[in-house]
């Protein structure tokens, strides 16, 4: 099963390597029923602190980690961000589907990863622009200081789950509208309104109860496991030269020289710093066994379902799958899918997201 995915996954030259096709794809395609029902309040970010030991070590990546894609202009935005009080909350407003998306990125950062994951399979397309961990010079317009940052339009809005709720209202928004317009022009389809679109007709009798748990298992991945994930990466001096050796591929723009400066002394400073890590996470028993734990936590949430969502991804599959694919092609994503039954739903989740819907750089 692990080998069978790795061989698709590298057939991704994108994930792996940075490198995309330019490819135009229409949104209101393939936009998908998401009802949000809560209500939603935005505040002023302050300005967040450097010391993210999760992705330290990216910082000895430097300036030199800009991409190709950091040609992109700077942004002629104002030098704040936008943020969710609780970025499980829809926003009060929305504005439609933006016409122009840029992602302020690492690579492979399960954070960032998780907006992808959520804008590929809508197939909505966005260019991205890699950070430099070191000197940040790309987000040097905005006082917020982590990755992503998401531009829609020009608005600046910040945390991945800020991020997804507000594009997956915008969705769901999108895509009332057109069955609204098709139930006008038919009786039939208003039933199928009713139905809740590309949701299950069990999700659609209990719209309250289902969205409960889609961001109980948001929550889930952002408070357990992308925490496990890191403390797994980085949890022996090979297996954390072997994500730098990761990392680094996946930023396409190093001179040799720069590569393996980052390679060799970010894979033995996080190796440094992982046991802190744990206990800052509360991870007291072996990170692999805890890491299964969640697979089987994950796997037995499913039960018969395709997708947690039903027939279709809902956000939390969405989440799940995307920090999950940061950490392809590291031992621990292979022992994932050895080692537990998280394989088939993962195929099912690279199937359903498809090709990415990221555009070349210009
Ligand atoms: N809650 C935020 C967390 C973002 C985050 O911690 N990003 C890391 C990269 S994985 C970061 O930018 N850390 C600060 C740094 O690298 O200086 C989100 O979901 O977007």
């Amino acid at each position: 099963m692990a080998s069978r995915i790795l061989r698709r996954l590298l057939t991704h030259r994108d994930l792996i390597t940075g490198h995309h096709s330019p490819r135009i794809v229409t949104a209101a395609s393939t936009v998908r029923d998401k009802v949000l029902l809560l209500e939603a309040t935005t505040q002023q970010q302050p300005k967040a602190s450097k010391s993210g030991l999760n992705y330290l070590a990216l910082g000895v990546l430097g300036a030199a980690a800009a991409t190709s894609s950091t040609a992109l202009a700077e942004p002629e935005v104002a030098a704040q961000s936008v943020r969710c009080n609780d970025p499980y909350l829809p926003p009060e407003k929305l504005h439609g589907i933006p016409r122009e998306i840029i992602l302020y990125q690492y690579e492979v950062c399960p954070f960032c990863c998780k907006v992808k994951a959520f804008l590929d399979y809508h197939k909505i397309p966005y260019r991205t622009v890699e950070v430099s961990p070191l000197t940040k010079k790309q987000l040097k317009w905005s006082d917020y200081c982590k990755v992503p940052v998401l531009l829609l339009d020009g608005e600046p809005v910040t945390d991945s789950t800020a991020i997804i709720t507000r594009l997956a209202a915008e969705v769901a928004e999108q895509e009332r509208q057109q069955h609204a317009s098709q139930a006008q022009a038919s009786s039939s389809s208003s039933k199928k309104l009713l139905g809740g679109g590309t949701r299950t007709e069990e999700a659609a009798q209990s719209p309250g109860l289902d969205q409960a748990d889609e961001e109980r298992w948001r929550r889930w991945v952002d408070e357990r496991l992308v925490r496990l994930l890191t403390v797994n990466i980085y949890r022996n001096m090979r297996e954390s030269f072997q994500t730098f050796d990761y990392i680094t591929a996946s930023s396409c723009n190093f001179s040799l020289v720069e590569r393996e400066a980052a390679r060799v002394v970010g894979a033995v400073l996080m190796w440094g710093i992982s046991g802190r890590l744990r206990k800052k996470y509360g991870i007291e028993g072996d990170v692999r066994t805890e890491l299964y734990q969640a697979a089987s936590e994950w796997v037995d949430a499913l039960g018969e379902r395709r997708f947690h969502g039903g027939a279709e991804p809902d956000l939390a599959d969405l989440s799940v799958f995307g920090v999950i694919r940061s950490i392809t092609c590291t031992d621990t994503f292979m022992d994932l899918m050895h080692t537990t039954r998280i394989g088939p739903w993962y195929e099912h989740m690279m199937d359903a997201v498809g090709d990415s819907s990221r555009l070349s750089a210009s």
